[in-house]
């Protein structure tokens, strides 16, 4: 089956090198020769790579982390208001270098850049003389703002590498004698611009990033990987098999057949889960053809889902295709297309384009996890300091200074809808402590005007949002007076409605305009219920974005999915339970 691509494009990847306990270093650079772990609830979220050096990994428990480095120095990272500043700080830094708007954030520390304009450009002015003397134009309209550079070969590591490519290694020879000249040439000049964007943000910033370099957004971050930290990889072509006539194979296929599953973005937990479970039952029974009435929902319990899978044990699985992605990976609540998607996913096929960065974001969340949170008391105190939190943050990114006369601020967006979210704790089951925690449930309303009222304390507003608002949502969710418990609560401004086109200063009465309709609403007091989400997973992924592209991604907000531990009735990320287990029965 021919799958399409847009391969014309240059697209870079940045991935800032343990993002979190960069912003703590950059703050205090002494701590970069320390070893270093952010700490949020148990977990280490991540750490430096001294304490990587010294044996410890992201997402360990704590205790674990102290005992293999005791000199291990741990600062909290709960507040994200640092990284949240520190991301948007590096966007506008980054954006700074880059001539299309295609600059779109993933989450806190992943970009994407559209590069394709600049790089064509610079190609159009290279000079075939002087090729190790080159200079990048980083500014169309003065040629004396770049830098100078060698055209003759990549900036930094490839894939494959130049020792162990059977294809030839990066440099201007190749690129200028394959047939496909243009997609290595661009690929070469676009690598020296990301070793020069790569070098700036360490040198004026203080932050190093891991960088791939390729044609779309699932290519460049995958390979992108292959060489961390403060480092770059390019994927070289060809990326079509015919490219280097008869027998040579896609360099694209060749880096997609080594990857692990569960690795490729749009392939979740659920996806990953059931293709493995399929495998295994493959390899347990045999062939199993498209004609199999097994298929569907049991093969999910099939096989053996413990073992890791390559993108290559699935594509050569016998009649494997589409078609048979459909039926495994089909179902309730699955994308009708889903086959085509995850078969286009493993042969590294991403059409997705890189979107124009928007600095509203689309909605503003805040929550916290709790081991047990079971009093209205308890919720009350909870919700108001949620609140505050979200209302300052709506000062934070939702208002700007007033250049005219009149308020002195003005909101450059206004969410329209309030949501409570909670994620009530299941009663413990018989069958042991390994109770997965995904559902949370939640209500919206419209929100009310008055937290636009900049006069306002925040903490005043807080106290209102919450007695005449939140708790009358929060008893609607749980009628029961008592009997629940709690492990997360959720309040969320949704629905923004971005003031561009109002005119400056005269936003009090656009507001006022604005939400007049609203008020109304607000009379009538209708809550709607927006029922059950799916957890928020970490990382991307088609499960649990059943309409959009692998790329979607949540709020800024991140959790940790997790189990109680019945136990010590602690909150285990899910996975860490193994080694949680370890511990209790672990002799002291
Ligand atoms: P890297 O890219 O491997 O050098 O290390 P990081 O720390 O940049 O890791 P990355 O890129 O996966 O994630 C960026 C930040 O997001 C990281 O510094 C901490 C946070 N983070 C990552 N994964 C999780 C998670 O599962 N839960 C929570 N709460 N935070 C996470
Ligand atoms: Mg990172």
């Amino acid at each position: 089956m021919a799958i399409p691509r847009k391969d014309h494009r240059v697209i870079l990847h940045f991935d800032y090198d343990c993002f979190y306990a960069s912003v703590f270093e950059a703050e205090q650079p002494a701590l970069k020769s320390l070893p270093l772990a952010v700490q949020q609830k148990q977990i280490v979220v991540t750490c430096n790579y001294e304490a990587r050096r010294r044996g410890l990994r992201k997402l360990q428990l704590v205790k674990e982390a102290k005992k293999i480095c005791p000199e291990l120095v741990i600062v909290l990272g709960e507040d994200l208001t640092r990284f949240r500043d520190a991301s948007k700080e590096l966007y506008a830094f980054i954006k700074s270098f880059v001539w299309s708007d295609r600059v779109e954030r993933l989450g806190f520390d992943e970009i994407f850049l559209d590069v394709t304009d600049m790089v064509e450009y610079n190609i159009g002015l290279l000079n075939k003389n002087t090729l190790h003397d080159s200079f990048f134009h980083l500014d169309r309209h003065d040629p004396t703002v770049g830098f100078v550079y060698n055209a003759t070969q990549c900036h930094g590591p490839t894939w494959p590498s130049a020792s162990t490519s059977a294809s030839a290694p990066c440099t201007l020879t190749t690129a200028l004698t394959s047939s496909s000249t243009s997609l290595h040439l661009r690929l070469l000049v676009a690598s020296h611009l990301a070793g020069y964007m790569r070098s700036q943000l360490e040198h004026q910033k203080g932050y190093t990033a891991t960088v791939g370099v390729s044609t779309s957004k699932l290519l460049a971050k995958l390979v992108g990987s292959v060489h961390k930290p403060n480092n770059q990889t390019t994927l070289l072509p060809p990326y079509e098999p015919a490219e280097h006539g008869l027998g040579s194979t896609s360099n694209i296929l060749r880096f997609m057949d080594g990857l692990e599953i569960r690795k490729v973005p749009g392939i979740g937990y659920k996806l990953a889960h059931k293709l493995r479970a399929y495998v295994g039952g493959a390899a347990a029974s045999g062939p199993t053809t498209l004609s199999d009435t097994e298929l569907g929902s049991d093969t999910a319990t099939a096989g053996d889902n413990s073992e890791e899978v390559t993108v290559k044990q699935i594509r050569l699985l016998p009649g494997m295709g589409p078609r048979l992605l459909n039926k495994i990976l089909g179902g309730a609540g699955a994308p009708k297309d889903i086959g085509v998607r995850v078969w286009g996913l493993l042969h590294g096929v991403d059409d997705s384009d890189v979107l124009a960065g928007r600095d509203i974001p689309t909605q503003i969340s805040i929550e916290d996890s709790y081991g047990k949170l079971t009093t209205l008391h308890e919720v009350k105190r909870e919700l108001t300091t949620l609140t505050a939190s979200l209302i300052r943050r709506m000062r934070t990114d939702l208002t700007e200074q007033n250049v005219d006369s009149g308020p002195r601020f003005r909101w450059r967006a206004h969410p329209k809808l309030l949501r409570l979210s909670t994620r009530p704790r299941p009663p413990p089951e018989a069958d042991g402590p390994r109770t997965r925690i995904w559902n949370r449930i939640s209500r919206s309303a419209a929100l009310p005007l008055y937290v636009f009222n900049i006069d306002e304390s925040i903490d005043a507003l807080a106290e209102k949002l919450v007695q005449e608002h939140l708790l009358s949502m929060f008893r609607k969710l749980h009628p029961e007076k008592f009997g629940w418990n709690l492990s997360l609560l959720n309040i969320a401004v949704t629905n923004m409605v971005e003031s561009a086109g109002e005119q400056r200063g005269s936003n009090g009465r656009d507001i006022g305009k604005m939400f007049r309709s609203q008020e109304r609403v607000l009379s009538e007091w209708t809550v709607n219920e927006s029922g059950n989400e799916p957890l928020a997973n970490a990382d991307t992924d088609l499960d649990n974005h059943p309409t959009g592209t692998p790329w979607e991604d949540g709020d800024d907000e991140e959790e940790i999915p997790g189990t109680i531990c019945q136990t010590c009735g602690a909150l285990i990320p899910t996975f860490a339970l193994v080694a949680h287990a370890q511990y209790h029965s672990a002799p002291d």
